[in-house]
């Protein structure tokens, strides 16, 4: 029989499992044991159900639209856009815990909430800030490895290398060398992805002072949450900063388990790579131009038009034009666009509302929202764009331009240190679930070019 007690960091039971195993770890695991559960029915009674139909379109266009994966932790849907576990992103302003007298949730509640399954109270929250507070050390030869750069390398360069001298932290690396039960994957990958999220923001902090503000860093401030003590260490202390800090930690953590940086981190950990080089994979995917690069290159696409144009809010007239001779270059509109979204990303909305409640009067705010009512309509002249409405890229720069973080090339890391959130509490529930190595099957022209004339069967393995 189990006896936990979740209040108490360590808890008797007979499973030495338990012993030890902190209150969230011990309340996923059970969580984890229930679902893992239902997962074994649904596969008995159901395995053979078919889900989707794969069309020659789709194996040529990126896979869009195949229903192929399995994430717990948030669910995207094309017109309503993302919910974690159920909950919009307005809902979660509304219903996760805030500092005293904060208006935006804590981060930290989101990833109880992805991990978990459920809303947590204000104990819970603290607890996991607590928790991540601990364990946000790291160690000397991270920051050396860093300093060998050269200082112009690309922040999300900086962050990936950092995320992989890290590596030599990992528990569930040390433990699999010296051989465990694949019952016990979950306990450390759990592990090495709380000390990952802790250790994060000061790594990131790191590459910012550095590479920005001569070498001259902040030392972290125990008493703040973990993305005030981020803004903090960032050098960046105005409340208004550390409640966007919250928000914006809060609203890029997920997006479901397709997008590139969730999927390489997950395909990576599928090939049980421990979290720091499964995660530090995802962060590569991110640094993509597509990706979460996109939000470097909306503001560097504004100051190029704002250059051209000689500074000032432009018109419509002006932003139209701008845009034109964009597309005629052949290039894309940063920010704008998804694989799945196809209405305004509300991501984009929730930062709409925090600028106008806090910066309605910005300048670069204000073009962000005449380019918001200048672009779609210019993009649904095309024809072939499926969404033509912004996504969270489009609007995050201009909020940090507006106290004072201007270093754009460093925004993805930003995105990266959220990111972390879901992606590492999807990989504990891979793990948990004991998921396999990912392996899709590929194919070549030659062979669909025979499937189509009927010399091939179609692969039913
Ligand atoms: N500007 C110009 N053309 C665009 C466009 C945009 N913003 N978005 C899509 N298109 C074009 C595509 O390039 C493609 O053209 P092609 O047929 O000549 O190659 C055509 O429209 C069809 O593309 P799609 O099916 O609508 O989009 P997709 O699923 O292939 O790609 C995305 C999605 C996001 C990569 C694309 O919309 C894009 O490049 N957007 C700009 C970059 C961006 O903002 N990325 C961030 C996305 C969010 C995130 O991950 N952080």
């Amino acid at each position: 029989m189990r006896l936990i007690n979740y209040f108490c960091e360590n808890v008797t039971i007979s499973n030495y499992n338990f012993v030890y195993m902190g209150y969230i770890k011990a309340k996923f695991h059970d969580k984890a044991e229930e679902v893992a559960v239902e997962i074994k029915d649904l596969l008995k009674n159901h395995g053979d159900k078919q889900i989707d139909e794969v069309h020659v379109s789709q194996v040529y266009q990126g896979m869009r639209g195949i229903t192929g994966l399995v994430s717990e932790t948030s669910l995207l849907d094309p017109t309503d856009g993302i919910r974690f576990r159920g909950y919009s992103i307005p809902e979660l302003r509304d219903k996760l815990p805030k500092v005293p007298g904060g208006s935006e949730p804590l981060p930290e509640g989101l990833f109880y909430l992805m991990l978990i399954g459920e809303l947590p109270s204000e104990e819970e929250v603290q607890h996991i800030s607590n928790t991540w507070g601990r364990r946000s050390q790291i160690p000397r030869h991270v920051f050396n490895t860093i300093d060998k750069l050269p200082v112009e390398t690309h922040p999300m360069t900086q962050f990936s290398i950092g995320i992989m001298a890290m590596q030599t932290e990992s528990l569930f690396a040390k433990a699999y060398a010296k051989g465990i039960s694949k019952s016990e994957y979950w306990d450390y990958v759990y592990e090495d992805s709380m000390n990952l999220i802790a250790r994060l923001p000061r790594l990131a902090a790191y590459i910012y002072r550095r590479k920005y503000k001569g070498g001259q860093h902040i030392g972290p401030d125990p008493s703040l949450d973990w993305a005030g003590n981020f803004a903090h260490m960032l050098g960046y202390d105005d409340e208004g900063f550390l409640a966007l800090m919250r928000l914006y930690m809060t609203i890029h953590a997920d997006h479901e388990g397709g997008n590139v940086s969730a999927h390489t981190t997950h395909l990576v950990g599928s090939a049980l790579s421990d979290p720091y080089l499964a995660f530090a994979a995802g962060m590569n995917g991110l640094a993509g131009p597509l990706h979460g690069l996109a939000n470097q290159e909306v503001i560097r696409w504004i100051d190029q038009m704002r250059e051209e144009l000689g500074g000032g809010l432009p018109s419509k007239e002006e932003i139209e034009q701008y845009v034109r001779k964009t597309l005629a270059e052949g290039k894309v509109i940063p920010g704008y666009g998804h694989a799945v979204l196809r209405k305004t990303d509300p991501r984009f909305t929730a930062q709409m509302d925090f600028a106008k409640k806090h910066l309605p009067n910005d300048e670069l705010v204000n073009i962000v929202w005449r380019v918001y009512e200048v672009v779609p309509g210019i993009l649904k002249e095309l024809g072939k764009v499926k969404n033509p409405w912004p996504n969270v890229d489009a609007h995050s720069g201009s909020l940090l331009v507006h106290y004072g973080l201007m270093e754009y090339e460093f925004y993805t890391v930003l995105f990266g240190v959220s990111r972390s959130l879901g992606v590492l509490a999807s990989l504990c529930w891979d793990r948990a679930l004991g998921f396999p190595i990912e392996r899709p099957k590929s194919v070549t022209t030659q062979w669909i070019r025979k499937f189509i004339n009927g010399e091939l069967e179609a692969y039913d393995d």
